[in-house]
């Protein structure tokens, strides 16, 4: 390495001269293709920042000297788009010649002028409020653009383009029914006259699959299903003889990413379904939970990497791979790398799907009704999270990944819904490190089966926190040569289903927190260098971008449903010229596993096992005054009961299906209740 140059410019540009041969002759957008190839500078054209998916800016105006003085330059709301308890805000803005474009929970997209703020025009989806199929928030995780055109999916199944100067629609094209239970969240990724989108749907028996379209006419050009027919690739670890890997789900939730010297295109696929029940699917699955790489023009496979083994844990990986060059031993290499849900980060050579630095297949425990595999994949280095439960009162069992269960409820951790989730992880090629955001949050598994309807959440049992269970977070820097932790910070609040981050070559990191906090971080030393109250739930991945030589760093602050934050509709801009203040902070997240989600009132009676989910209080939350008497009824098919958890003062007993048992709360205050056969089950009743 030349000393006299700084250093991201081997790293990052070498990459990209090696590139420039394989330039196309002809292309339809020559400028976009351009910067999706190169180190990402004033413009920030797709979801991760360029092809990389790296999210790396170069613009070192804001630094760790200085961003002691960064301030807000505009705040601004978006008329209420995507307010509501349903709603998560996720995307990053894109912006290209001062001009953001930005995607709400409600499919919604604004255009705004990224130097004010001031809404330049709007596009209102007007998709179906009656979506039945979206499995964890009303969410999109943001768009892509070329040739004159933005590009989204929407939670109704059809990917739109957009006049980027107007916000009228192009095309529209529908890759399935929502009613089938496909949604998308993803953002697609847009690259030499293609539109790449992943499909959501992983929690409804659906068919996965990568779906390339005609960026000019939004005719589909391939597909490539995540889980196979059969005869194909894939199908020897299905049961033969059976339809189930029709149903396995293996969707794709986030951006692809694509070497365009390599000619592939990689992503990664979610959870098998049903999530936690493997009893009729022997095998191990592919290609759920697994690293994918096609050719990006035919989607022609080339190769698989699978993470986890017949997952009957939810460990979906739903993060972007990152790719990135890299030294080791003293050979440059290609990588490619994810965050997993595992706690783990899984590190690849991206020209043929190897382990870079070692993942070692070690046998795990067994489960016979559930098929379980043999071993699995543990990649050598270290976890961002704890991979063991502690034991928690009202459970037999606690365990480490990939321990087993069957009916009665086994803690695990990390959950299906820890580790890292949909949050980004970038990759800064001046530390050699990745920024990986994580949740600590055990799970309570058991299975019950389900039956497969078109439409239905088809998971087949639980993962719910038990009740008082802690909940809180990490954010960690791993070391690209080696996989170990180089430095970690403790957070207060989970942020692996947001807390995505930025770096810069101004040696900084810039993330959010669920309580509504932005801050800078030393990318290389962790020191936390700036904190910045934005008022709402700050779990979007920020984004970095300048317009007429000033640097601005942008984030979407509008709350998270996985996160627990307070909602919103807000995009906040900060520069070095910024004056605007801080909010007061909003309520912030639960560091406590318990019920959520909206409190009902003028109600009396409680269904258990209501609404097709067997283990459920329907509805979980009420308010009702001292004097009161609920009926706790049973509408399931099992016996269930209420139990005042902890201290045990009331109890209906265990009351058989179709009967109901009362009960009169005299005393104001808050009631915590569980169902005792089944302690993943519990409700909140608020006496005033
Ligand atoms: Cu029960």
């Amino acid at each position: 390495m030349r000393s006299d140059r700084q250093r991201w410019i081997p790293a990052a540009v070498g990459f990209f001269f090696l590139l420039l041969p394989v330039v196309p002759a002809w292309a339809a957008d020559p400028e976009i293709d351009q910067l999706l190839r190169s180190p990402v500078g004033k413009d920030w054209v797709t979801n991760g920042g360029n092809l990389t998916n790296q999210r790396y800016s170069t613009l070192t105006q804001i630094n760790t000297t200085n961003v002691k003085q960064l301030k807000g330059a505009w705040m601004t709301r978006l008329k209420g788009s995507g307010i509501g308890g349903k709603y998560s805000f996720e995307a990053s803005p894109l912006v290209k010649n001062g001009i953001m474009y930005l995607i709400t929970g409600n499919d919604d997209v604004f255009a705004l002028n990224a130097k004010t703020g001031e809404i330049l025009w709007e596009y209102w989806s007007g998709i179906d409020q009656k979506i039945s199929t979206i499995c964890c928030g009303w969410v999109n995780r943001g768009l892509a653009m070329g040739e004159g055109l933005l590009y989204f999916g929407q939670l109704d199944a059809n990917v739109v383009a957009l006049d980027m100067k107007t916000g009228k629609v192009k095309w529209k094209t529908p890759i399935e029914k929502w009613e089938n239970g496909y949604t998308i969240t993803s953002a697609p990724l847009y690259y030499d006259g293609l539109v790449y989108s992943g499909i959501s749907g992983g929690e409804f028996g659906v068919r996965g699959r990568v779906t390339a379209l005609d960026a000019k006419s939004g005719e589909i050009k391939w597909r490539w299903y995540t889980l196979p027919g059969p005869g194909e690739r894939g199908s020897e670890t299905w049961p033969p003889g059976t339809d189930h890997s029709m149903r396995g789900g293996a969707t794709v939730w986030n951006t692809p990413a694509l070497d365009p010297q390599l000619g592939l295109l990689y992503f990664a696929a979610g959870n098998c379904g049903p999530d936690y029940d493997g009893s009729m699917r022997e095998g191990d699955n592919l290609f759920c939970t697994s690293m994918v790489a096609l050719k990006a023009k035919t989607g022609e496979y080339v190769w698989h990497f699978q993470q986890v083994h017949h997952d009957i844990w939810d460990y979906d990986a739903a993060s972007p791979v990152v790719l990135f060059d890299t030294v080791i031993d003293g050979r440059p290499r290609k990588g490619i790398a994810e965050a997993g849900r595992t706690g783990w980060v899984y590190i690849l050579d991206r020209t043929n799907g190897t382990p870079l630095i070692g993942i070692e297949e070690r046998p795990v425990p067994q489960e016979p009704r559930q098929k379980t595999a043999k071993t699995q994949p543990y990649p050598k280095g270290d976890a961002t999270v704890p991979q063991c439960a502690e034991p928690m009162p009202g459970y037999e069992k606690a365990g480490c990944i990939f321990e087993v269960f069957w009916e009665h409820p086994v803690i695990v951790q990390p959950s299906g819904l820890g580790g890292t989730n949909w949050s980004p992880m970038p990759y800064s090629p001046d530390t050699g490190y990745f920024y990986v955001p994580g949740t600590i949050r055990p799970g309570a598994f058991a299975r019950y089966g389900d039956k497969f309807l078109v439409g239905q959440r088809y998971v087949g049992g639980t993962q719910a926190a038990p009740i008082g269970a802690q909940m809180s977070g990490t954010f960690t820097a791993i070391d690209g040569k080696t996989n170990k932790i180089a430095w970690q910070h403790k957070t207060p609040y989970r942020i692996g289903g947001g807390g995505g981050a930025t770096v810069t070559a101004g040696g900084l990191v810039f993330r959010g927190e669920p309580d509504g906090n932005f801050l800078a971080i030393d990318a290389k030393t962790g020191q936390e260098l700036w904190r910045f109250q934005t008022g709402f739930g700050a779990d979007a991945p920020p984004v970095v971008y300048e317009v007429d030589g000033e640097q601005f760093v942008v984030i979407a602050t509008g709350g998270n449903q996985l996160q627990g934050s307070a909602n919103g509709d807000a995009v906040w801009a900060f520069s070095l010229k910024g004056q605007v203040g801080p909010l007061w902070p909003p309520p912030p997240p639960p560091t406590v596993a318990g019920p959520v989600g909206p409190i009902a009132t003028g109600v009396d009676t409680i269904k258990m096992g209501g609404n097709n989910v067997e283990y459920g209080f329907v509805p979980g939350r009420v308010r009702i005054k001292a004097g009161s008497t609920l009926n706790f009824t049973n509408v399931g098919d099992l016996p269930h009961g209420a139990t005042a958890w902890q201290k045990g003062d009331w109890d209906t007993g265990v009351v058989p299906a179709g009967l109901s048992k009362s009960i009169t709360f005299t005393e104001p205050g808050v009631y915590y209740y569980i169902c005792t056969p089944h302690p993943w089950m519990y409700g909140q009743v608020i006496v005033e």
